[in-house]
């Protein structure tokens, strides 16, 4: 009897100490969320000083205070050590020492950290500094990714200069980065080790925080294929009447110099010559914006309204003050590629683009401003839950008001559309239209990503790096080089986020939770009635909607304090990623689709492709 209440008042005393250690965890975390947003905030600064004014002094600065901030994170796992902290009462508590206990590529060594962003750095500094020679002026080898290269990809139809550049393009941005990319696959693996990961693949799954996640991703990617399928067929029998039989097969990959994309990853800008009906209106606003006078502060206010609409939080002035929008004209170099920033103290973030009047880019300027509208959302939490419900969330905010804002009815009611007469005709071009950056998009960003998993797994060899790229983008996509490739070239790093080592799955998952936000918008709006044609998913405006705002509201000011399917119950009630709304939004143009590619005898699917050998 003695025993055991000795052994009950020990058990007791143990679990008294707890409660009582739990209560100064919670100060100790208080404190050490607001050390790690100062320190952030000192090398986000850094890092910005660096992305928008690339040379030696600025990348030296940033490369310090980097490994300052790890060298601090390594010391916060040391002492978060001490806590007993998977025992601890409250979920919030033990989810945020989990999430402090990560450490990313800051777990490397001093002198490997040192060399991962010296690496990085390279690739990232040498695609941003690419410089082409005009095809047609030889001399004039000034021409910059952003804006001219992607002008002429989007706008040629000489296939022969679609190719020149394509091929300088690949040359410069990859093969010239092939042994940095060696050396980062190698530091990536060492760090996803030390991380206890099997590989930087896992490392990077591990925030969408679901084991079951790649299979979720593959089962939804293969009840889309079909649609994916009725495109490519539609799209290569198009362009095969237009450059001919010499230039484009019947069954085989598309050329993709041919999509108006470096990396045919959206074929948007080629919906002119594709479109299903010529003779009816293609909603092109770019010319209009032009006409009435629009500038990139325009577009920026634009956006900024829309979201304000919808009662939701507006630009701060730090946004407007501190905010690169327009490429410089001083001669520097810089990172031009889109990007939102969070500086981690209040209300300071920016975005850094080299805006151009398009409608393409007001997309894009609606896409950066949601990630602002994140950051705006969750910057009363503590540090560690300052990110999106996964990776993909944060994609996609932005994405469902550009959905929103390319329907005729959003685009009559800014004054940038008129005349617009929205027949059956018209709206199978306006799906088609939307499909061609979503949909085509899908197998795009899953390559990506597969392509990354694979190597950092060790299932490819070094020898087959270039051609397992090659052939992953023809199973998906059913694209091809213009030119043969072989393993003397190296093009995966020709992206712009494999050259800058960003994970890509996220904007796979984007696109299709950013369609079951959409969905669940426009009924709150008032917008969407499946069983009344007078309101379709594909011409919903959710601008000015309070009430979709709130569902907005309520997810994105939980930042990753909960699990993704929490955020996403709190937006809309569910808790499954799923591609219903999405094959919902476009059911209308793959049922169109699958008629005219059987009238028209169009061969669905493609063979092999001999783009890629070894040597
Ligand atoms: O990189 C971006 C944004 C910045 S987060 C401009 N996007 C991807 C890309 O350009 O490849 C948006 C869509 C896909
Ligand atoms: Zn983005």
């Amino acid at each position: 009897m003695r025993v055991f209440i000795v052994a009950l008042l020990a058990t007791l005393a143990l679990a008294q100490a707890l409660v009582k250690e739990e209560i100064q965890a919670k100060e100790y975390l208080e404190n050490l969320n607001k050390e790690l947003a100062k320190r952030t905030n000192v090398q986000t600064e850094a890092s910005w000083a660096y992305a928008s004014n690339l040379n030696d002094e600025n990348e030296k600065k940033k490369n310090e205070i980097s490994a300052e901030l790890a060298q601090f994170k390594k010391e916060v796992l040391s002492d978060n050590q001490k806590f007993q902290w998977h025992n601890y009462q409250s979920d919030d508590i033990k989810r945020q020492f989990k999430r402090l206990s990560e450490m990313g590529n800051a777990a490397l060594s001093e002198v490997e950290y040192a060399d991962f962003l010296e690496t990085k750095s390279a690739m990232e500094s040498n695609f941003a500094k690419v410089n082409i020679c005009n095809y047609k002026e030889n001399a004039k080898c000034d021409l910059e990714l952003e804006p001219e290269i992607e002008e002429i990809i989007g706008k040629s139809r000489d296939h022969e200069e679609l190719k020149y550049y394509w091929r300088e393009f690949y040359d410069k941005a990859g093969t010239a980065v092939r042994s940095n990319f060696e050396r980062y696959v190698e530091l990536n693996t060492k760090a996803a080790k030390l991380n206890n990961f099997t590989s930087g693949a896992e490392l990077w799954l591990d925030k969408y925080e679901d084991d079951t996640f790649e299979q979720q991703l593959d089962n939804i990617f293969a009840e889309i294929r079909p649609l994916y399928e009725q495109i490519h067929g539609y799209v290569r029998y198009r362009l095969r009447k237009y450059y001919g039989n010499e230039v484009v097969s019947e069954n085989g990959p598309i050329p993709m110099h041919l999509l108006g994309n470096m990396w045919a990853q959206q074929w948007s800008e080629i919906a002119d010559i594709v479109s299903p009906f010529p003779e009816k209106p293609l909603v092109d606003v770019t010319e209009e914006m032009e006409k009435q006078g629009y500038t990139p502060i325009r577009m920026f206010q634009m956006a900024d309204d829309f979201f304000t609409s919808m009662n939701l939080t507006k630009l701060t002035q730090d946004f407007w003050d501190k905010s690169i929008i327009e490429k410089p004209t001083d001669g520097r170099d810089l990172i031009c590629h889109a990007s939102a920033w969070n500086f981690y103290l209040k209300d300071d973030v920016r975005i850094k683009q080299c805006t151009r009047v398009t409608q393409n880019q007001l997309f894009t300027v609606h896409h950066e401003v949601g990630h602002i509208q994140y950051f705006l959302q969750y910057q009363h939490l503590p540090f560690v839950y300052r990110t999106g419900g996964n990776p993909g969330f944060h994609e996609a905010v932005g994405d469902v008001l550009s959905l929103s804002v390319s329907t005729p009815k959003h685009l009559e009611r800014i004054g940038l559309l008129s005349n617009y007469v929205r027949d059956d005709e018209a709206r199978i071009n306006q799906l088609f239209l939307t499909a061609l950056e979503k949909i085509v998009f899908l197998p795009f960003a899953f390559t990506m990503d597969k392509y990354r998993w694979a190597l950092f797994r060790g299932e490819v060899e070094k020898a087959n790096w270039n051609c397992e790229f090659w052939k992953l983008r023809e199973q998906y996509s059913g694209i091809e080089p213009p030119v043969v490739r072989s393993e003397k070239d190296f093009d995966p790093p020709a992206k712009y986020h494999v050259s800058a080592d960003v994970e890509y799955l996220r904007y796979l998952v984007a696109i299709i939770i950013q369609f079951q936000f959409y969905k669940s918008a426009c009924i709150k709006a008032g917008q969407y009635d499946a069983n009344n044609a007078e309101l379709p998913l594909d011409n919903c405006d959710i601008y000015g909607s309070a009430a979709a705002g709130e569902a907005f509201h309520n997810m994105l000011s939980m930042g990753a304090s909960k699990p993704w399917p929490d955020a996403l119950e709190a937006f809309n009630g569910e808790r499954i990623m799923s591609g219903k709304a999405i094959a919902e939004y476009f059911e209308p143009l793959r049922v169109w689709l699958e008629a005219e590619n059987i009238k028209n005898s169009v061969h669905i699917g493609w063979t092999a492709s001999d783009k890629c050998v070894a040597f």
